[in-house]
């Protein structure tokens, strides 16, 4: 018998998301967004933003500063721009209820864009572009998070995580999807290896004094470097840019400023792009697609792994077997339902 680990099937996994949101003061529409992904992220074998979120979701909640029920409040400026202002709740119900303007505005214009503001934000971005791409729309998403990440070449922490996702529609299967970092890593990743008191590879983070160091704690405690040096730092800047000022929300020094200690998710906004192949690939939509499935195979073709391939397959696995959850965290799940 394994110990270590508790088996749960994946609507185990979701019931148990709702129900310690709900406990802990999430309204029904929030938390059902919320279990959602963090549902998909446990069955998709994503640690650092699968059930783990439960516990920043509830330790932010408890710091006052978050609107457990607020309702997303939707504008059109324009036939092509959806604004969805989360109204300092989690960006989800934001996301969920904007989805279906984006896709309708990007099937009438070839283009459109979703700005989700004021929203608090916690989750992979791979779930959002995966559902633009089953409309047969190619789809970006951005986000700031809190500043923990150093600029190449320097040592004080300046960006945010930034994740950036991306998903093209493929024929008859699952589309082709990146989704990660612009940090080396996810901070949930680091935060992990703290809990488990393992060590961080080099080059995740520097600590306080600037030094590279191998100590979680230490890294989190410092500044983490992003991927790529210049070109990780660069990509980060326009993250900012993009999905900040742009859409007239805030940076992650901003985010951090305003959570002041508290330790919670960062409260920012989130661009999300969507681009119709049929209006802007010149009618020619089959021969476009199979340059794109050549391309693709190319990559495939010669043993390289394509992104996502890992969790496509963990997501096989999970809807058949179920899912393997660290006791620890299940453990410390469970003690957010119990008053
Ligand atoms: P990883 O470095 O683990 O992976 C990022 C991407 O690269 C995935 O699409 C992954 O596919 C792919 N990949 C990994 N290894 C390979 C390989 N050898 N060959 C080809 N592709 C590969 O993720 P990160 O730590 O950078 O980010 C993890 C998650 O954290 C993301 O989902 C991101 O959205 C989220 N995040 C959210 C933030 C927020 O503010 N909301 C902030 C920062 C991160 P696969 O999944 O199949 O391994
Ligand atoms: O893992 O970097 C991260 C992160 C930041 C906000 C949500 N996840």
């Amino acid at each position: 018998m394994n110990t270590d680990h508790i088996h749960l099937s994946i609507d185990q996994i979701y019931e148990l998301s709702f129900d310690v949101l709900t406990h802990n003061g999430f309204s029904a529409a929030h938390a059902a967004a919320i279990a959602k992904t963090i549902t998909a992220g446990q069955r998709d074998d994503c640690q650092s933003h699968g059930l783990y979120r439960l516990l920043v979701c509830v330790r932010t909640l408890k710091t006052g500063l978050v609107d457990a029920a607020a309702l997303p409040l939707i504008t059109h400026p324009t036939p092509a721009v959806v604004q969805v202002d989360a109204q300092r709740a989690y960006s989800l119900l934001a996301f969920q209820e904007g989805l279906p303007h984006l896709v309708e505005k990007a099937k009438s214009n070839g283009v459109a864009v979703l700005a989700i503001n004021n929203c608090f934000h916690f989750s992979a971005l791979w779930p959002e572009v995966e559902a633009i791409a089953q409309h047969g729309l190619a789809g970006l998403a951005m986000t700031p998070s809190h500043s923990w990440v150093a600029p190449a070449g320097g040592t004080r922490p300046v960006f945010g995580t930034n994740p950036f996702a991306f998903a093209w529609p493929r024929p008859g299967g699952y589309p082709y999807v990146f989704d990660f970092a612009t940090s080396m890593v996810a901070r949930g990743e680091i935060e992990l290896h703290r809990r488990s008191g393992r060590a961080i590879p080099e080059g995740w983070a520097i600590d306080r004094d600037g030094r590279p160091t191998t100590d979680a704690a230490a890294g989190l405690d410092g500044a983490m470097l992003t991927f790529g040096s210049y070109k990780g730092s660069a990509l980060s800047t326009m993250i900012e840019l993009l999905a900040g000022p742009l859409i007239g929300d805030w940076t992650s020094l901003q985010s951090q400023a305003f959570d002041n200690g508290a330790g919670g998710t960062p409260l920012h906004g989130e661009l999300v792009i969507a681009l119709d192949p049929d209006i802007l690939g010149r009618g020619q939509r089959a021969i476009n697609a199979s340059s794109a499935e050549a391309m693709l195979d190319a990559i495939s073709g010669q043993g390289a792994r394509l992104p996502s391939e890992r969790r496509f397959k963990a997501r096989a696995v999970s809807e058949r077997e179920g899912v393997w959850v660290g006791r620890a965290l299940y453990d410390d799940v469970m003690a957010l339902s119990t008053p």
